[in-house]
């Protein structure tokens, strides 16, 4: 267990909801010290306690909440946590990362992590309040959106406990169904909403009392309250509280990114109506995540009169994608799919190929680009799975098997998981980023595409492969695995320093940059080989590829008319990836590159599905444990 380490509670608390039990676990050291928190956590419970080949709505399966050392704390930015299981889109790893009070409840009530099997008999929300656990019954909640299940809650629990919820979408096992929280906050695209309604679970309220153990008490207090100043000073504040990330849909527009009728256009005629400045019109006020001076979401009034809480990638999904060019109209529909609780990103996909599929006549149903009205019905027949609402509910992927032709060309995701909201026609290191991000298409991992638009944006120049590890490595390892929100830095340029300097004050260890690159690093190699042990002999490269519209169908509109991806050069730029990453030319870790991780074991287990790459370290100082 832990012991003598500051910065973590050191216990899990493992829910067993077919028995309604919940016992506490005091996880080893090594686990904090290697693994960090968050995702690295999330990883390591999955890859340990899942059998190889779990169906993913089966009771089995583990839904994990995890949080990481600096989580819940005070600083700027740190009310998040990570929801993750075996992916029901995907069928591989998933996981979201959702800002919620519960993220720092759960911390004061003395977990980093709750990791929830079984499937209760009937639809149950946990109770959590420090060491104690109560299973009830959720009869009254079922059938409600995500906001009334949490209102009802919120009667019972008090205006400040920590709720997450699922609604009629994850009861319903829609495959992108996601997990809810506090209006307005959704995490866990890769269908982790689903897992939980598997489960019978509609909820989970914690209340926490304690004081999170910290090395430096008085050190933190100091340094969250600079932490806070260094935000506020920041150039960019201003403008960000008044857009958020609402001002990218000008950049996509004037860049060529902005994904128009399911990505085969990538400008919009009407982007100036659903951009920064118009949400700017309607903006009503800001919303977030707890323990946060941001507060990026744009509260708006939606076309009913209703409060909507938007960001780029939901404006752009559910406007340019599907040819609908009203903001307060998109509004809506972004807040049917927070109270049904589906990701608005595969929403917004599947949706925009359902079009195209209509327009093309390989389904009966008739479907309009733009078309209001017909698009708050098939929501509604998403959320509820109902005529072709069902097929879509099942992803994108699935959808196409299903409609035939040549539609896996224009299915728009990656290994299953629905493209985010940037076209890359016309940028190579993007569409890598979507290629190898650890969950499927994921901007989370790698946002490439503003900083590929300066280094020349369509050209396959190998810096791009070496800035995409980088990035994957800051992003995809280390934020998700400190249990902090990663716009401070990433948006704002707050300097990584300040989290050394919080991690060292939490834990009392001096991490160097160079240590959690390399906790990032196993974080992520685990992640791959996760996905290779569940795919097994389907395992292959092309799953790293994104569709073929980016390469056969150069775009007709926009200062990138005629551009298109290019086959050979991107699969140069991908074993370039690989080759650096230490794996193999199927894009599996090499039994050397695991070893030298400390993830010995794992690569043994993973080498009994798919035969490793022998390749020996030839220098045993490279092997790095750095916490045995
Ligand atoms: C995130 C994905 C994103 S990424 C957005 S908008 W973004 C969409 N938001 C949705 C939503 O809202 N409602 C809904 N029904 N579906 C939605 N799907 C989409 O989900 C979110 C912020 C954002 S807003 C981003 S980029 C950053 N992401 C972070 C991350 O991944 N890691 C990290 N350490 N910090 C991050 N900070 C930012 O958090 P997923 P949230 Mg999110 C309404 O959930 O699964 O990770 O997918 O959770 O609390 O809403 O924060 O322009
Ligand atoms: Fe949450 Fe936005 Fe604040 Fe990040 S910046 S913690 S996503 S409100």
């Amino acid at each position: 267990m832990v012991k003598g380490l500051f910065g973590w509670t050191g216990s899990f608390l493992n829910i067993d909801l077919g028995k309604s039990k919940a016992v506490e676990e005091k996880y080893n050291e090594s686990l904090a010290l290697n693994f960090l928190g968050g995702r690295g956590f999330a990883i390591k419970i999955l890859w340990e306690r899942l059998k190889q080949g779990t169906d993913p709505l089966s009771p089995e399966n583990k839904l994990v909440f995890a949080t990481g050392p600096l989580t819940g704390i005070g600083l700027p930015n740190s009310g998040k946590l990570v929801v993750a299981s075996k992916s029901p889109l995907t069928g591989g790893y998933g996981d979201g990362n959702l800002g919620t009070f519960a993220a720092v409840h759960m911390r004061r009530a003395g977990y980093d992590a709750f990791v929830a099997e079984g499937k209760s008999e009937k639809p149950v929300v946990v109770h959590i309040k420090d060491s104690t656990v109560e299973f009830l019954d959720a009869k009254d909640l079922w059938g409600l959106t995500s906001f009334q299940a949490e209102e009802e809650l919120r009667k019972r629990y008090g205006r400040t406990a920590g709720i997450v919820s699922i609604g009629q979408a994850g009861e319903n096992l829609v495959k992108f169904a996601t997990v809810v929280s506090q209006e307005g906050r959704a995490g866990g695209r890769p269908g982790i909403g689903a897992v939980m309604g598997s489960k019978n679970l509609k909820a989970i309220v914690v209340e926490g009392t304690k004081q999170i153990p910290l090395a430096d008490l008085e050190g933190m207090r100091k340094m969250a309250t600079e932490g806070y100043r260094e935000v506020l000073a920041k150039p960019l504040y201003p403008f960000w509280k008044r857009q958020g990330t609402m001002s990218t849909v000008e950049w996509s527009q004037e860049n060529s990114a902005l994904p128009t009728r399911n990505y085969q256009q990538a400008v919009f005629d009407k982007a100036d109506e659903i951009g920064g400045f118009a949400m700017e019109k309607i903006k009503v006020s800001n919303r977030g995540c707890p323990q946060c001076n941001m507060t990026c979401g744009n509260v708006v009034k939606d076309s009913e009169g209703k409060d909507s809480e938007l960001d780029y990638e939901n404006v752009v999904m559910l406007g340019s994608n599907i040819g609908l060019g009203d903001l307060a109209q998109v509004s809506t529909l972004n807040r049917m799919a927070d109270e049904y609780g589906l990701d608005c990103i595969s929403l917004g996909n599947v949706m925009g190929f359902a079009m195209e599929a209509s327009e093309k006549k390989l389904i009966p149903d008739r479907l309009e680009w733009g078309d209001f009205e017909g698009f708050k019905v098939l929501i509604d027949n998403i959320a509820f799975r109902r005529g072709l609402g069902a097929v879509l509910a099942e992803g994108v992927r699935a959808a196409s098997q299903t409609f035939g032709s040549d539609s896996s060309d224009w299915a728009m995701h990656v290994k299953g998981l629905e493209i985010t909201a940037y076209d890359c026609h016309g940028a190579p290191g993007m569409a890598l980023a979507y290629g190898t991000s650890s969950i499927g298409a994921h901007h989370k991992d790698a946002w490439l595409i503003t900083w590929e638009q300066k280094v020349g944006r369509t050209n396959y120049d190998l810096v791009k492969v070496d800035h995409l590890i980088e990035t994957q490595l800051l992003r995809g390892g280390l934020f998700e695995a400190l249990g902090v929100c990663r716009f401070p830095n990433g948006t704002l340029g707050l300097d990584l320093e300040w989290y050394l300097k919080y991690l060292h004050a939490a834990t009392g260890i001096e991490f160097s940059m160079e240590q959690l690159q390399q906790i990032s690093n196993r974080i992520l190699t685990l992640i791959r080989a996760f996905w290779v042990r569940e795919y097994k002999d389907k395992w292959s490269r092309i799953l790293d590829v994104p569709p073929m519209r980016w390469f056969k169908e150069p775009l007709t509109q926009g200062p990138l008319t005629g551009t298109a991806l290019d086959l050979q050069k991107y699969n140069e730029m991908l074993d370039a990836y690989y080759k650096k990453r230490g794996w193999d030319s199927r894009g599996i870790p090499k039994l050397s590159t695991m070893e030298k991780l400390g993830l010995a074991e794992e690569a043994h287990t993973l080498d009994s599905y798919v035969a490793l790459e022998q390749e020996p370290i030839v220098n045993m100082t490279e092997q790095n444990t750095p916490f045995p």
